[in-house]
C-alpha cells in the first residue's frame, strides 16, 4: 500500500508556506491529505488524528505551526509515525520561537525540525523517508537531486564566465 503524507498545519494563516511542500508533494506523485488541526485550540482532534493516523494509511506526518508551535510534539506523543516539523515565521519574533518550540523536544519524544518556513525540505524528507520503502519514489528523489545538481553546475559556469567580464 502506497502510504500517504500527512499536511497538518495549525491555522489557515499557515498555508502560504505550507503551500510550498503541498506543491512539492504533488511533484513527486505522492498522496496527501491537508488538514488544519492546532495543539491549542483543537487539542482534542489533535490526539484523535495521531492516534489514528498509521492506520489511516499515512506514513509520515508534516506538522507546521508559528508562535508557541506545539503542534509536532503533541502529535509526536501519540504516535511512532516520524513526525516532520515545520517552524512558521508567524509572529514578532521571527520564527524562532516556533523553531525552538518544535526542535527542542525532551528525549523519548523526537520531531525532525526543518527550517523557518522550510516547508519544501519538509516535502522532499517525508518524500525519503517514504522512499526506503518505495524503490520508485527512491529514483524520483534521485532524479530530483541530479536535476538541482545540473542548476547549481550551470550557476557555477555562468559565473566564472561572468567574472571573466567584471
Ligand atoms: C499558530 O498560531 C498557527 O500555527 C499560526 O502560525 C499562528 C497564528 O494563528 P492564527 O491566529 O493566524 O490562526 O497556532
Amino acid at each position: 500500500m502506497k502510504r500517504k503524507v500527512a499536511v497538518i498545519m495549525g491555522s489557515d494563516s499557515d498555508l502560504s508556506v505550507v503551500s510550498g511542500a503541498i506543491r512539492q508533494l504533488k511533484e513527486f506523485g505522492i498522496p496527501f491529505e491537508a488538514r488544519v488541526i492546532s495543539a491549542h485550540r483543537t487539542p482534542a482532534e489533535a490526539g484523535a488524528f495521531a492516534r489514528g493516523a498509521a492506520d489511516a494509511g499515512f506514513g509520515v506526518i508534516i506538522a507546521a505551526a508559528g508562535k508557541a508551535a506545539h503542534l509536532g510534539g503533541v502529535i509526536a506523543a501519540y504516535t511512532t509515525l516520524p513526525v516532520i516539523g515545520l517552524p512558521i515565521k508567524s509572529s514578532t519574533l521571527d520564527g524562532l520561537d516556533s523553531l525552538l518550540s518544535i526542535v527542542q523536544m525532551p528525549p523519548g519524544v523526537p520531531v525532525a525540525t526543518v527550517a523557518i518556513d522550510g516547508a519544501q525540505n519538509a516535502a522532499i524528507l517525508a518524500a525519503q523517508i517514504l522512499a526506503l520503502s518505495d524503490a520508485a519514489l527512491a529514483k524520483t528523489l534521485a532524479a530530483h537531486k541530479a536535476v538541482m545538481t545540473e542548476k547549481a553546475l550551470e550557476k557555477d559556469r555562468k559565473l566564472q564566465a561572468e567574472a571573466e567580464n567584471l
